[in-house]
């Protein structure tokens, strides 16, 4: 049995001390430990109180997520949260440190609740596509209203213990030593003559939401809104009315534990569990151990103040590293520093900074145009044009100045890493660090290791990711890395299905409808057409050369159609909105490409475009697990989903493949090949041989 329950005698107190190292989730020796201890302390005479805590920097973070989808052994939750519950000796949590989902359900079958000041209690259940399952979506509703339960439930996002002091779910916040400080209030209890407050049956703050279904309706609307396709907050919502208007306590349990189930064996709950342990895997790395040793990094340098210099400084201003940015000349570095403190102050106007932030976050910004400037940075970021000529230089005259042991690393979003750390003398402190745009926004960080990459720069440029409120992924150095190889492939098909039939349109909604953020030609309008049209342009490509998925993208832009920012691309943008609509023209446009391509159009099923887009990511991330360019499956399922968009709840591409079945995706990759030839649809060794199997990609998982 995991993790186990410290029992001790402290007077009259019994003091239960959880320990499962290392943030104590509720295991099935837990579970043993708490339901042992509660008989115990009821049993013996001398007890009058129980105080109740956790080891170690946690109270308890909830559930065992292990156990879900597997057999449990040992007592039930619920086995021990009636008999805590039912207690008739006061239980008073002391609430040491996070105090998530079944960790706060714990403490609210306690009868009182203390608080250390910095401890933080949750419940995210939802976030894991749950809801909260021991008690949660009940005995809440009754501490603090049904408006703010749903609030609190639906966002999944933790609070300080002042902050739920104020919410009304903790008696009292206390400093110094928590546990003291829960034994002192125990003895008070007892002195005051022992009540025991039992949450259920309470029903003051649930009666007047009897009348006001509107709270219901608000609570909906903000899952619409924030939780877009997700099953568990319409769960949570009805699981609160029935705590409203059933009014019985056990019969809204019984309603919590029917959607609980239906939660349970949701394949999003099973996605989104994945996700959980796969953004925690991604941090190891199998040959450079944990305890390497980091460089310190306390200055950063980054070449380049356009969008993505300026977002990539931006990231390391906001958690107080600070910056030097460098521009060639004065113009340049006016003009991106601008455009870094135009983006703080909207920030302001939303309501999300304030200005003594930005003074404070703009403070850490210096400019120069001085490469010598850049020699007390300890990480150097080159975001200089897409280019290894340009790259390599870069790096050249980065190794002229950079201070001994710096991390000298390239934003490169596929070009050979090792070229540039050829162009220096100090190769084992070159590494990609491959920021997307928006790069102060978006979460990935593709790591990339080149072949002489020392294991402390590995190392420290993961820790800074994690730093940086990113998630790092290393990849190996290859062209594209992880998610540009992969993505290839998705837009070629997407650019010949509307060739052989479809339209941008459809193509688009077939994968908004599966849950991507915007389709492949909303992506060309937002990024501009023109960027490749003006390339193929400069390298002086001959028309009937160029590529036949970027003809009509090439087309629009003879119109000056080059999407979001002339208004016009694939779609019409009305002045001033990024929400475009359908053009009949566009439509027109590729209707005349294919026929002057000979190609005769068919319509084209919405199974088969999605299968056609997504099915070149699962065929090249077999690849490049087979070449080692990812680590694991689930690294793959990281980078797409936080770097591209791919649904969270799907689990991310490998994961869904799997779900899918890789023998069902095989033998439509094969019938691809048949109908539409080319090297597009030669599977892959990798995917072949797991088919064969009857295996999935999990199974590599280790
Ligand atoms: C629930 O409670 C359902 C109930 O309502 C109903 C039941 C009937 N279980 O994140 P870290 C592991 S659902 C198992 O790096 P931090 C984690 O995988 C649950 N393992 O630390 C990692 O392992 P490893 C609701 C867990 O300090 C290690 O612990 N609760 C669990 O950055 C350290 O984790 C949640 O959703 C768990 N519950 O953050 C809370 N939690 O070292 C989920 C963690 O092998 N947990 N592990 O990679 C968290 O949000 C964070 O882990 C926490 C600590 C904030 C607690």
């Amino acid at each position: 049995m995991k993790g186990t329950v410290h029992y001790e005698l402290r007077n009259n107190i019994a003091l239960m001390t959880i320990d499962n190292p290392p943030v104590n989730p509720l295991s099935s020796g837990v579970r043993q430990g708490l339901s042992d201890g509660i008989s115990q302390a009821l049993a013996d005479d001398n007890v009058q109180a129980i105080v109740l805590t956790g080891a170690g920097r946690a109270f308890i973070a909830g559930a065992d997520i292990s156990e879900f989808g597997g057999e449990s052994t040992g007592p039930s939750l619920h086995d021990c949260l009636n008999s805590m519950d039912a207690s008739s000796k006061p239980i008073v949590a002391a609430i040491n440190g996070t105090a998530f989902g079944g960790g706060l359900e714990v403490a609210l079958c306690c009868h009182y609740r203390v608080i250390s000041p910095g401890a933080q209690v949750g419940l995210p259940e939802v976030k894991l596509g749950l809801l909260p399952g021991a008690g949660g979506t009940q005995r809440l509703p009754r501490l603090v209203g049904a408006a703010k339960a749903l609030d609190f439930m639906l966002s999944g996002d933790g609070i300080p213990g002042p902050q739920a002091k104020e919410l009304g779910i903790v008696d009292e916040v206390m400093d110094g030593d928590i546990v003291e400080a829960g034994i002192s209030y125990a003895q008070q209890v007892v002195a005051d003559g022992s009540k025991v407050r039992r949450i259920r049956d309470e029903d003051a703050l649930l009666l007047p939401d009897r009348e006001n279904p509107q709270v219901f309706d608000n609570a909906r609307k903000q899952a619409a809104r924030k939780m877009r396709k997700r099953f568990a907050p319409e769960m949570i919502v009805q699981c609160v009315e029935a705590a409203v208007n059933l009014g019985d306590f056990d019969a809204g349990m019984k309603v919590e534990a029917e959607n609980f189930a239906q939660c349970l064996k949701h394949p999003q709950r099973e996605a989104l569990i994945h996700m959980f342990f796969a953004e925690r895997e991604v941090a190891k790395i199998p040959d450079v151990p944990r305890d390497t040793t980091l460089k310190p990094i306390e200055r950063a340098g980054v070449i380049g103040c356009g969008t993505m210099g300026g977002g990539i400084s931006m990231s390391f201003l906001n958690v107080g590293i600070p910056v030097t940015v460098l521009e060639l000349d004065q113009e340049a570095l006016d003009r991106g520093i601008g455009i870094i403190k135009r983006n703080y102050d909207i920030q302001v106007q939303r309501g999300r900074m304030s200005a003594e932030q930005v003074d404070q976050r703009m403070g850490l910004l210096t400019g120069t145009t001085e490469y010598a400037d850049l020699n007390t940075a300890d990480v150097i970021i080159e975001a200089v044009y897409e280019n290894i000529d340009v790259k390599v230089e870069t790096f050249k005259k980065i190794e002229a100045v950079a201070k001994p042991g710096a991390i000298l690393a390239s934003n490169t979003s596929g070009l050979d890493v090792d070229k540039m750390a050829d162009a220096t003398s100090r190769p084992e402190d070159v590494i990609g660090l491959h920021f997307f745009s928006p790069a102060n926004v978006m979460r990935l960080l593709e790591v990339v290791r080149g072949a002489r990459t020392s294991k402390e720069t590995i190392a420290t440029s993961m820790q800074l990711g994690k730093r940086l409120n990113k998630i790092a992924v290393l990849s190996g150095n290859a062209p594209g890395f992880i998610g540009n190889r992969m993505l290839a492939g998705y837009t070629r098909q997407a650019g010949e299905i509307i060739l052989q039939g479809a339209t941008p349109y459809q193509v688009d909604n077939v994968l908004l409808q599966f849950g991507m953020p915007m389709g492949p030609f909303q992506m060309n309008d937002l990024v501009g057409l023109d960027l490749g049209w003006r390339a193929r342009k400069l390298s002086g490509i001959k028309p009937e050369e160029v590529p036949i998925t970027a003809r009509v993208a090439d087309k629009l832009c003879e119109l000056e159609r080059f999407g979001q920012k002339t208004n016009r691309g694939f779609y019409i943008y009305p002045e001033g909105s990024r929400a475009g609509t359908a053009d009949p023209e566009v439509v027109e446009i590729v209707e005349q490409t294919s026929a002057e391509l000979g190609i005769t159009r068919t319509e084209i099923s919405d199974e088969e475009v999605l299968k056609r887009c997504l099915y070149p990511l699962i065929n090249e991330g077999a690849r490049i697990l087979e070449d080692g360019i990812a680590i694991r499956p689930c690294d793959i399922d990281i980078v797409y989903i936080n770097g591209y968009g791919f649904p969270e709840v799907t689990g991310g591409p490998m994961f869904w493949a799997d779900q899918q079945g890789l023998d069902n995706i095989l033998a439509d990759i094969k019938r691809f090949a048949e109908t539409y030839g080319g090297d597009a649809w030669q599977p892959a060794p990798l995917l072949e041989r797991l088919a064969a199997e009857g295996k999935g990609f999990a199974s590599l998982q280790g």
